[in-house]
């Protein structure tokens, strides 16, 4: 019997010995110490032992179990400071390595232009006032001499909710809406800046797009006015060595009505493929308020006078920016949207 017992406990130790996980050496406890192990098992035969090697039996397997036991804490020990610095080396962190960054948004270049255009106008002295996108019929068109046959109001170039209703195709219903709001004849100075909406698209038609519309009036506001304000907008807009021409040009809501030209950007006036060799590039649309256009809104033609004007934002930032196709504001490509950080 103390063979067998010594042989179980070598073959326990040897097996220790190769233990390498907690797991492992757990399922070894169960093995030799558990209910169904071969000690349990040895005692619980003791009875069909002569009584005298009772005694002698009993001490030689607490012995065993004695030394298993002590074993296998010494063995749990070690595998629980191995896993423990397992766990701690997995979870090193190298405080010397760069962090990492958050991807930060910033500003749309058209909200850029946007901003821009607002602020020189603000400089001097301009009010900066929003309306309504969904606008009815007689602001948007009517109180701006486009009469009911008018090819704008075609249903091809303009986006109607009801007969009634549409998407404003220009900022301009903001101005009539203020001249009606304000004491008739009394000064205006204002910009309307806004998203507007026509069914065009192409290279260089969005059918979502943004406007700034200006108006100015008083008792003496000349042409003159019209030519050095918008001549300073255009120099602090794309700078001082910048000149500009007004061209003769027709508005129904202005009379007369000018096209203002800036020479251009790229090529400073000689002649490239953004100017198609005219050496100039169309701006801004402006001229005289209509006086049917004042009428309508309750300003007395023969006491106030003024002038107007109006941009597509769009078109300010492609020219400033040399971008040559407008979809690219507004296809996502954050390539392309990233370099106006
Ligand atoms: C263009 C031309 C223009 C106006 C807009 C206007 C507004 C009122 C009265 C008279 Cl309330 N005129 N606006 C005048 C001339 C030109 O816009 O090419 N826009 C992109």
């Amino acid at each position: 019997m103390k063979e067998k017992l010594m042989a179980l406990q070598e073959q326990a130790l040897a097996e220790l010995k190769k233990t390498k996980t907690l797991d492992a050496l757990q399922d070894l406890k169960v093995k030799y110490l558990g209910k169904k192990g071969p000690l349990t098992e040895i005692l619980r035969g003791m009875g069909s032992l002569p009584a005298e090697e009772r005694p002698k039996v009993g001490q030689i397997v607490n012995e065993v179990k004695g030394v298993l036991s002590q074993t296998m804490e010494d063995v749990s020990a070690i595998l629980s400071r191995e896993a423990l610095k397992a766990k701690m080396a997995s979870e090193k962190v190298d405080i010397t390595m760069p962090g990492r960054t958050h991807l930060k948004g910033h500003l749309h270049p058209v909200t850029l232009t946007m901003r821009e255009i607002k602020k020189i106008f603000m400089r001097m002295g301009f009010e900066v006032i929003e309306g309504p996108e969904i606008e009815n019929d007689y602001y948007n068109f009517e109180a701006l001499n486009l009469p009911k046959d008018h090819p704008a109001r075609d249903m091809q170039d303009t986006f109607y909710i009801t007969d009634e209703y549409l998407l404003r195709t220009q900022t301009s219903p903001i101005q009539a809406r203020t001249m009606q709001s304000r004491e008739p004849n009394s000064p205006i100075r204002m910009i309307a800046p806004g998203t507007v909406y026509r069914n065009d698209y192409d290279a260089t038609h969005s059918p979502m797009f943004h406007q700034v519309e200006g108006l100015v009036l008083g008792e003496d506001v000349s042409l003159a006015d019209l030519k050095g304000t918008l001549e300073t907008f255009c120099k602090e807009m794309f700078g001082e060595s910048v000149e500009i021409r007004l061209r003769p040009s027709y508005f129904p809501f202005t009379e007369p009505s000018a096209e203002i030209d800036i020479s251009c950007v790229i090529c400073g006036g000689k002649g490239c493929r953004v100017c198609k060799n005219s050496g100039w590039l169309e701006i801004l649309g402006s001229g005289e308020v209509h006086p049917h256009v004042l009428e309508m809104s309750g300003y007395d033609p023969k006491r106030v006078k003024g002038y107007a004007f109006g941009m597509g934002v769009e078109r300010i930032a492609m020219l400033k920016y040399g971008i040559d196709d407008l979809r690219l504001f507004f296809e996502n490509d954050l390539r392309f949207i990233r370099q106006f950080k």
